[in-house]
């Protein structure tokens, strides 16, 4: 019944069918013909045990070496699809990085104004050496006011107007800080010199009005080491404020001041033209005052054990609040604080424009 002509037409007619499979659905309907459970080589092999001994002897080897090369050829074939798939799918989805990005992308939220600030500053500080040091919000009087030479009862302390917490029972109370200068000392007790490094941060006075929320930002730097001058306080101060109003040089203008941390202090203003609402800096007659320095107080060299016969160095406070508004224009401090969207869509950033300062700052 089955003589081998009729085999080797089959095997013709399946192996062709498995050469022109182009992919795996039509492959498996060949393999289901020829070797399933109802495929006609199955069918075959079922009627062996109708055929008497001498047939079988001939069939049954036949058969099954049929269902071999059948086997091997669908195996060989399913691989080829499965590379050629693959090499489709590599040459076609490719991944086009020049792409713009999409729009719901860009959209997806806005970097706070003072974020992006801050992020400015950080990116500055980073290229001149500077590392970035963070402390509590909460502190002890000894950090906030004693260690920064502040005297006992001394008017200074009530220059800040500072929200303390209830005393506790052996009479001290913990404070919100008023500056970010209890981080430098921290910094200074746990490390040592040398020293080079800013502390932005929240702070906290009790001040409100126009100008004043009782909760701003501050953004202090130290530097520490046995021949830090002023010299170096005004190189530092004339980079960063060159780097962040993005212009080529500025001027600055030393004024002696009063800090209890410093000796001697200065406020520093930088030359700007002011042209109706819009300030310029770096160029123009008039002056802006813009930060807080001076060279660090014996005082507080000791108050964190270093002798100030062998170190010495400066420091500088900005309101980052301030130069923020300055910076983008902004009118209203207030309106930092006070998460409305729409504020935030017309003065914030894109989160995909990271502050560099090779790529920019605020490009
Ligand atoms: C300002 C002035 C200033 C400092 C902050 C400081 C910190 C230590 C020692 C000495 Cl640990 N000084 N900080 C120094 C001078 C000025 O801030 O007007 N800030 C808004």
């Amino acid at each position: 019944m089955t003589d081998i002509q009729d085999l080797t037409k089959l095997e013709a007619e399946f192996m062709t069918a498995i050469a022109d499979a182009v992919e795996e659905a039509s492959l498996e309907a060949v393999r289901v013909a020829a070797l399933g459970k109802k495929g006609r080589v199955s069918e075959m092999m079922k009627s062996l045990g109708g055929m008497s001994a001498d047939e079988r002897q001939t069939a049954g080897p036949a058969l099954n070496s049929l269902k071999n090369r059948l086997t091997e050829a669908l195996a060989a074939r399913k691989a080829v699809l499965a590379e050629t798939a693959l090499e489709v799918r590599l040459a076609t989805e490719k991944v086009d990085v020049t792409l713009p990005v999409r729009e719901s992308a860009t959209e997806a939220g806005r970097i706070h104004p003072l974020s992006q600030v801050l992020d400015e500053i950080i990116a500055i500080f980073a290229d001149m050496g500077f590392a970035y040091e963070q402390g509590p919000d909460i502190e002890s009087d000894h950090y906030n006011f004693t260690a920064l030479n502040f005297p006992e009862s001394h008017p200074a302390r009530e220059m800040h107007d500072t929200f303390y917490f209830e005393p506790k029972a052996d009479g001290s109370r913990l404070l919100l800080r008023t500056h970010t200068s209890p981080v430098q000392v921290r910094t200074m007790e746990k490390g040592k010199p040398p020293f080079r490094f800013i502390c932005p941060g929240r702070t906290y006075r009790s001040d409100s009005d126009q100008t004043h929320t009782p909760q701003f930002h501050q953004i202090e730097g130290l530097v520490i080491d046995e021949t830090t001058h002023m010299g170096h306080l005004k190189w530092v101060l004339e980079e960063f404020l060159a780097a962040f109003f993005e212009v080529e040089g500025v001027e600055l203008r030393m004024r002696p001041s009063f800090f209890p941390f410093t000796e001697p202090s200065m406020e520093v203003d930088v030359r700007c033209a002011r042209l109706g609402n819009e300030i310029r800096i770096g160029e123009g007659d008039d002056w802006l005052e813009i930060l807080g320095c001076g060279m660090v107080h014996p005082n507080v060299l000791k108050a964190v054990g270093l002798d100030p016969e062998i170190y010495q160095g400066f420091a500088f406070g900005i309101g980052l609040d301030r130069i923020a508004m300055l910076k983008y224009g902004i009118p209203d401090l207030r309106a930092f604080f006070e998460s409305d969207l729409r504020w935030l869509r017309h003065y914030g950033f894109s989160a995909l424009d990271v502050p560099t300062l090779a790529g920019g700052l605020s490009s």
